[in-house]
């Protein structure tokens, strides 16, 4: 069996959930050996900041900053600047907190002096001493577009944060996505894993925009490693969020064995939680483990979990 702490993992995340996971991973991997891809479909301009919530997400958790009760924003934060903004009169939806603007400024100026989000991102996490490798899915603007019966088209933040996730979708589009690539330092992180994982993230909502770079579906698929996938959905719920909701209005049954059916053949392998021990999962290598993160403990055990499941046989 390879030896988990040589293992180069490469791990595809969303927001929350895939976050503890990538800082499971990160508490049992030497930091050079990690690489977390991002999804940036999330993204979205806001009073002028360019705002990247799964990549700051993901940056907060590793660092330690994390609001732990929120799992995004930094712990302890306050919102004086929104409170101004109350003053003119304006009702922001989209809780920005004061020191969490710091990083929106610092990217935003970095954005308009023409760097690229990968060594922005590669910036802001060093300053917040996050060693191992976090990228953007690709550095070309991706954005999350929801079809709603009630609202018509929303932006991803305008659809999760001011309605709550409650329209009801009909479909989804990630507009952009044409002209995406994917990224030197994404391909080379690829090309070089001996191990790939899928976040308990949402399939449509975070997992999806990764997989639909022009190019990413088909570098994953060309490795000859195992490829897994951990269920967000934990006894016909999700974790959190609206993953079993979206999975009922596109159609789908509410189910672990529904997110397989998605990853399709990016996948090789399946975590899912041991209180669906009961689902037979079909098709590909699948083992039940204990999924719900609720310690930093736990999130270490699942990846450590993860990995020695995934590289038996190798
Ligand atoms: N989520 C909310 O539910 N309400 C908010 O006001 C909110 C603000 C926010 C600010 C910065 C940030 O990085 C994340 C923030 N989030 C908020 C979370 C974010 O909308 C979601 O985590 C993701 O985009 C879904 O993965």
């Amino acid at each position: 069996m390879a030896l988990i702490e040589t293992a180069k993992v490469v791990v595809l995340v969303g927001g929350v959930g895939g976050a503890k996971l990538a800082h499971g991973l990160a508490q049992i991997l030497p930091p050079e050996n990690l690489t977390v891809i991002v999804n940036t479909g999330d993204d979205f301009w806001h009073y002028g900041l360019k705002i990247c919530p799964d990549l700051d997400t993901v940056m907060y958790t590793l660092s330690g900053l994390v609001d732990k009760v929120n799992g995004w924003g930094v712990g302890g934060d306050t919102t004086r600047l929104l409170e101004a903004l109350g003053r003119y009169g304006e009702t922001p939806w989209f809780r920005l907190g004061d020191q969490d603007v710091a990083t929106h400024l610092l990217r935003t100026n970095w954005i308009q002096a023409g760097e690229r989000l990968t060594t922005i991102t590669g910036k802001l996490n060093k300053a917040l001493g996050v060693n191992c490798t976090v990228l953007p899915m690709t550095d070309a603007t991706v954005s999350t577009m929801l079809d709603t019966v009630e609202q018509g088209e929303l932006e991803f933040q305008p659809y999760f944060v001011r309605y709550r996730w409650q329209p009801t979708v009909k479909a989804i589009r990630y507009a952009g996505i044409e002209a995406a690539t994917v990224s030197a330092e994404a391909c080379a992180a690829i090309l070089e894993a001996d191990v790939i994982v899928i976040g308990p993230s949402n399939p449509w909502l975070s997992i999806a925009p990764i997989l639909s770079v022009p190019g990413m579906r088909d570098l994953l698929v060309a490795r000859d490693v195992p490829r897994v996938a951990v269920s967000p959905i934990v006894g016909g719920k999700a974790i959190k969020g609206p993953a079993a909701k979206l999975m009922a209005e596109l159609g789908y049954t509410v189910s672990a064995e529904t997110v397989v059916q998605v990853y399709g053949n990016a996948i090789t392998g399946f975590v899912y939680d041991e209180t669906d021990a009961d689902l037979r999962i079909a098709g590909l290598d699948a083992v039940t483990f204990n999924t719900v993160m609720q310690s930093d403990a736990d999130r270490a055990s699942l990846a450590r979990h993860i990995l020695e499941w995934t590289l038996r046989k190798t």
